[in-house]
């Protein structure tokens, strides 16, 4: 009977013996056969991949040295009144010196991955022309550091820093000779980096940098053009994704895999019932027509196109080719919801607007749905059939103050974080497709427009010290990630 006071799986072990221990008892990081971790919580799949998101103009600062120009961002953030505070990315994390201590912190927190993205003019200073070798110096021995660290990099190789020769020259992404000078440096990186480098991201987000940099203008390069120029500009991004695609798999060694960070709408059905559900799966299409439909499909929807009218984009079957280039997997930047219903009328689906009340995180535009990153794969995988989604960024601004004791306890990221992954959780349980997860983000960073006053990371940033300070969430996603289940 003594075996029934015994409390712990350890103290069990003791009792019968090791050699009889199941293999998860042991750790709790690895699964059970069940899917059940040590704790009893459900846990992710074996092989679920954890990872880490920054890009480089919010974090690498030495936006003067060693041969870098500007790009639209370090314009855009001294024009005045365009960023919080005048912040700007001239300084921002050190990264660029302080490198190795960074990838030390992703180390301590247990990932296996960490996605950063790569400066066009740290690395071609005037978009095209001479490759500054010091520029991709730094990626060099920041890509060692990682491996050395047992941490494999993700690159993003556009993350919204266009070099600035290129919007003076051509207008940036007016032209389609910017899409044609990406897929130049595009093949260029994966060429020097692909020997260590196996997963690649041509862009992130096209909404931020087109849609916001031409269209409303709140982002860099902040120009307002007209609707026809501006669905031209949205091809000209598309177009540069697919020949990026295609030029990475000439230039990179064989084997790499190439996939999306794409920000789509993310569209939850106000209920689950099979009526509101496939007015979500119609909303997901109809809504993201611009850019991730038309990278899944190769074709712009009809309704996209008789929306846009006269102003829709001119266009031929070949790019529409390229632009559809086979991807290996499609990562999703999860963050807020919209809430779609059945509709009779048109469409067939209504977004539901959110109420005053709605609850959300410290950024205006961040309302909180954990069901995000559910839907998301699901989404992905029964509208597409795509086969390998990962979660490229997901996490939360919140109110981060340093307690007396030192410690920062950012609770609302820890409930955002459990919950979301609980929601991950439930889809990698139901068999979508999820992978893997990245947090958004390593260490609070230059939030673009809100400058460094809205804070996403698991580390607090001191920016006069340059002090990390791991925040109650970096605990958090610590446990997770030993137990690989939700915390
Ligand atoms: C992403 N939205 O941007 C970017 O990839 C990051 O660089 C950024 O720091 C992070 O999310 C947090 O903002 C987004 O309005 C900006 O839904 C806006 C939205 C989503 C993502």
């Amino acid at each position: 009977m003594s075996s029934l006071k015994l409390r712990t799986r350890r103290d069990f072990g003791k009792a019968i013996g090791t050699a009889a221990l199941a293999p998860w008892a042991a750790g709790g990081a690895m699964a059970s056969p069940a899917g059940t971790a040590a704790t009893g919580v459900p846990s992710f799949p074996a092989n679920f991949l954890w990872g880490c998101a920054t890009a480089a103009y919010q974090i690498e600062g030495a936006a003067h040295e060693d041969g870098r120009k500007p790009s639209v961002w370090d314009t855009y953030a001294r024009t005045p009144g365009k960023v919080a505070g005048g912040d700007t990315g001239d300084v921002a994390n050190d990264h660029y010196h302080r490198y190795k201590e960074d990838v030390a912190l992703l180390k301590s927190l247990g990932v296996r991955a960490y996605r950063y993205s790569v400066s066009w003019p740290r690395v071609f200073p005037e978009g095209r022309g001479p490759v500054n070798d010091k520029g991709v110096a730094f990626y060099d021995r920041l890509t060692d550091e990682l491996l050395a660290a047992g941490i494999d990099p993700w690159v993003t190789l556009f993350h919204w820093d266009l070099p600035q020769a290129l919007e003076d020259r051509w207008g940036g992404w007016q032209s389609r000779e910017t899409a044609k000078a990406f897929a130049d440096y595009a093949a260029f990186v994966a060429r020097r980096l692909s020997d260590r480098v196996r997963h690649f991201f041509p862009i992130n987000e096209f909404v931020c940098f087109i849609d916001q940099g031409y269209g409303t203008g709140i982002k860099a390069p902040g120009k307002q053009i007209p609707a026809g120029a501006l669905n031209q500009t949205r091809h000209n991004a598309l177009l540069a994704h697919g020949w990026a695609v295609e030029a990475i798999r000439a230039a990179a060694r064989p084997g790499v895999q190439i996939g999306l960070a794409e920000n789509p709408q993310i569209c939850v059905p106000v209920i689950e019932t099979p009526a509101h559900i496939e007015a979500a799966r119609q909303a997901m299409r109809e809504l993201n027509a611009p850019f991730l439909t038309a990278i899944l499909e190769g074709r712009y929807t009809t309704a996209y196109l008789s929306a846009a009218g006269r102003h829709a984009p001119r266009f031929t079957p070949e790019e529409m080719k390229a632009i559809a280039s086979p991807l290996d997997f499609v990562g999703l930047n999860v963050y807020t919801p919209t809430h779609i219903r059945a509709d009779r009328s048109g469409a067939g689906f209504a977004v539901v607007p959110l109420p005053s009340s709605y609850p959300r995180m410290a950024s205006e535009w961040l309302f909180l749905d954990p069901a995000v990153a559910y839907w998301a794969p699901r989404h992905l995988a029964e509208i597409w059939k795509v086969k390998d989604v990962y979660i490229t960024e997901n996490g939360c601004s919140s109110d981060d103050r340093i307690a007396a004791d030192g410690c920062v306890y950012d609770t609302d990221r820890v409930m955002y974080l459990r919950t979301h992954l609980a929601s991950a959780r439930r889809a990698t349980e139901e068999g979508w497709p999820l992978r893997g997860y990245f947090h958004w983000s390593l260490m609070d960073n230059f939030e673009w427009t809100d400058g460094y006053g809205k804070r996403f990371g698991l580390y607090y940033v001191d920016f006069r010290t340059q002090r990390r300070i791991p925040k109650l969430s970096a605990e958090l996603f610590r446990e997770v990630v030993r137990r690989n289940a939700v915390a």
